[in-house]
């Protein structure tokens, strides 16, 4: 198949507008102000989409998969033993119903235009005082590079299952940044385990984003939210995250939507395939 985003293959990074549109469709559950800030932006923060049980009894099961380490793909903060995520809990029964929620995926289904599935699901613990945050860094560069996304008919879905402050690691995202691709240079080349842990391979040079910040006009924005918020964004918008100096964990639980007729295919950095866990390939559970 034909690689739109070639990535990690040269010595300098460059710049590649996207190819497909950001949206297909306007979902009936957003206002048209909603749909049109989405499309503009590369994000949205939806407020108290959730009831406060349905959220609560997700942060206990988190912290259960968190102590019990008996379910899904574990991945380990790079400076301590705590858990920094926890990827694969999408199959698992309460995380399922939530995946799976008909509200949710009518306004997936609609943006993307297409059947989706659950491309890769996470839960990030961002532990009080430990948790370490993520550079810049696009979730599509990854996705394509390691997985073998073909194009960006993607989304991610973010459900805070405890508050996200000023002080405690929240999302910041770069606005417009989704509409423009950057393609990162080469790097030495790490295992996919270390490069989920502490991203090293696929992160933009302080020149790209530089470029971002003039794109937006210098906005950049800080995810604030609280549980029974819902936030949607861009496989390709620009984000990052500080380490948690807080005294409050910051617990987000993640599910990344690809659209039926952008699956996997093999990886284009000719790496080996990720575990389904990171991943998900062959017999997909379509959700629309
Ligand atoms: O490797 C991944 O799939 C993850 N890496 C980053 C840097 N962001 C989110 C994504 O889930
Ligand atoms: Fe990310």
């Amino acid at each position: 198949m034909k690689d739109n985003y070639p990535t990690r293959k040269s010595k300098k990074g460059k710049f590649i507008n996207r190819i497909c549109p950001v949206v297909y469709e306007k979902p009936e559950l957003l206002s048209e102000a909603q749909y049109e800030f989405y499309k503009e932006n590369g994000y949205l923060r939806i407020e108290s989409f959730f009831d406060k049980k349905q959220v609560t009894d997700l942060l206990h099961e988190s912290i259960l998969l968190r102590e019990n380490k008996n379910y899904g793909h574990i991945t380990i903060e790079p400076n301590s033993n705590s858990v920094r995520s926890i990827t694969g809990v999408h199959e698992k029964n309460l995380f399922k119903n939530f995946a799976e929620n008909k509200e949710v995926t009518s306004i997936i289904t609609a943006l993307l235009g297409d059947m989706i599935y659950i491309h890769q699901s996470r839960i990030n613990y961002k532990k009080a005082l430990d948790g370490t945050g993520w550079s810049w860094h696009s979730d599509f560069e990854t996705w394509h590079s390691q997985d073998g996304m073909p194009n960006m008919r993607c989304l991610s879905v973010m459900i805070p299952l405890l508050e996200n402050t000023e002080c405690n690691g929240s999302l910041i995202v770069i606005p417009k940044s989704h509409n423009i691709f950057y393609s990162c240079k080469k790097e030495k080349t790490v295992s996919a385990e270390e490069n989920f842990a502490d991203q090293k391979e696929g992160v933009p040079d302080e020149e790209a984003i530089k470029y971002f910040f003039k794109n937006s006009n210098g906005a950049v924005e800080m995810i604030k939210c609280k549980p029974t918020d819902l936030i949607l964004f861009d496989c390709n918008t620009i984000h990052v995250s500080t380490s948690n100096l807080s005294n409050n964990d910051r617990t987000n639980l993640f599910f990344v939507y690809n659209s039926i007729s952008n699956r996997l295919v093999s990886p284009f950095k000719g790496t080996p395939e990720r575990p389904n866990e990171m991943a998900s390939r062959g017999e997909l559970n379509i959700l629309s």
